[in-house]
């Protein structure tokens, strides 16, 4: 049985993980999570207490990291500061976590000789133009936009040289949009259906025809899973599952399932660098570890995930009027 160490699994797509690997393999997991704003225990309930142990610290902290690292048989790398709109407002802890966190692992890493999967994100290639026929692949310069995709960045660059100088056993992989359960109401989907729910009209930034490549967060998870199966040390892959969709269809598609009229949303404005388009070319994992996506139903997981949070309203109500005041500051 393998000891995986899951940094910020208490988060929304590390706790996502936790529950797939938990189900899908015969792993050993013990989280480490600082529970910040974004962090909730209550997604980690339930689990097989023989298999499943949290640690609540900081990934800055290098005594407990050393520790944990020294006993763990694969760490896989999810805390972060992850809001694009926190970043612009106040970015210190997101060179903190993002930068120091991921330095501070790779280290008791390399130490202990540990296997190293590093999570990162398609925004470190900066955006793509709408019509532009081309999308990021392994091979994509870095261009990050936004003080959150530029510490993701020198993250991904960090582990780059620690492999390169140290030797370090690591593979990294960058996945585009993720939606489904325990997304926290700061981010698009979920705030749009919490706000339909509370009876508020959603808020899309400028006219809404930023583009994300949405994928499901099992289809990350099983995609983390083979890469820390057979992927090659050293390399990078692109996590993608072909979702490519605008955000004013996004949340005409949430009025459609909630039962509003497709034009029940406000315009706010818009985000300061806001990254027009993230597309992404998933062959390299496809063809060389034979990966695929399973909910390519983008429909379907959507009255899903709304289903969901009409289910779990007790998750995210403790979050909800501090989210939507933190906005209205920013006339969002
Ligand atoms: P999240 O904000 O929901 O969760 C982050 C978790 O990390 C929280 O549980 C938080 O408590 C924890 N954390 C933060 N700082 C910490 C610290 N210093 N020490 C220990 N724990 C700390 O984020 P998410 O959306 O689940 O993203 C997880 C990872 O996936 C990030 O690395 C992000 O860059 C990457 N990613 C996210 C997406 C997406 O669509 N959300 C897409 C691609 C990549
Ligand atoms: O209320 C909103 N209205 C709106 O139009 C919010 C919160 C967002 N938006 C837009 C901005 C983006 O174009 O929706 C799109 C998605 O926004 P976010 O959910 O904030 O995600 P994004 O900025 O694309 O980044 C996400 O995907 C990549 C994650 O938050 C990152 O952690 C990940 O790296």
């Amino acid at each position: 049985m393998q000891k995986l160490l899951v940094t910020g699994g208490a988060g929304f797509i590390g706790s996502n993980f936790v529950h797939y690997a938990l189900a899908n393999t015969d792993a050993a997991i013990t989280v480490l999570d600082k529970l910040t704003y974004a962090g909730n225990i209550a997604s980690l309930q339930g689990l097989p207490e023989d298999r499943f142990t949290f640690v609540k610290g900081d990934i800055c902290d290098a005594e407990l990291v050393n520790t944990l690292v020294g006993s763990a048989d694969v760490v896989v790398h999810y805390a972060a500061e992850s809001h694009n709109d926190n970043s612009l407002h106040d970015p210190r802890p997101f060179l903190d976590t993002n930068i120091i966190g991921t330095y501070t692992l790779i280290e008791a890493a390399r130490r202990h000789g540990t296997r190293f999967h590093h999570i990162s994100t398609d925004e470190v290639y900066g955006d793509l133009e709408l019509d532009d026929p081309e999308r990021f692949t392994e091979k994509t310069p870095y261009n990050p936009s936004s003080p959150y995709s530029s510490t993701k960045a020198g993250s991904d660059l960090l582990v780059r040289a620690w492999v390169r100088s140290f030797g370090l056993q690591a593979t990294i992989s960058n996945c585009s949009n993720n939606y489904g359960p325990y997304q926290h109401v700061e981010k698009f989907i979920p705030r749009q259906i919490t706000n339909v729910i509370d009876g508020i009209r959603p808020k899309l930034y400028g006219a809404g025809e930023n583009v994300r490549d949405w994928i499901h967060a099992n289809d990350h998870s099983s995609a983390v899973l083979r890469i820390i199966e057979k992927g090659e040390i050293g390399q990078t892959y692109l996590i993608g599952a072909d979702g490519e969709k605008n955000n004013k269809d996004v949340v005409e598609l949430i009025l459609k399932h909630m039962g509003q009229p497709a034009d029940a949303y406000d315009q706010v404005i818009d985000r300061p660098g806001h990254d027009m388009r993230y597309a992404i070319d998933s062959t390299r994992l496809r063809s060389e570890l034979g990966w695929e996506p399973q909910f390519s139903n983008f429909d379907q997981g959507i009255e899903d995930t709304i289903r969901w949070y009409r289910d779990n309203e007790a998750w995210w109500r403790p979050q909800k009027a501090e989210t939507e005041a933190k906005y209205k500051v920013q006339g969002q």
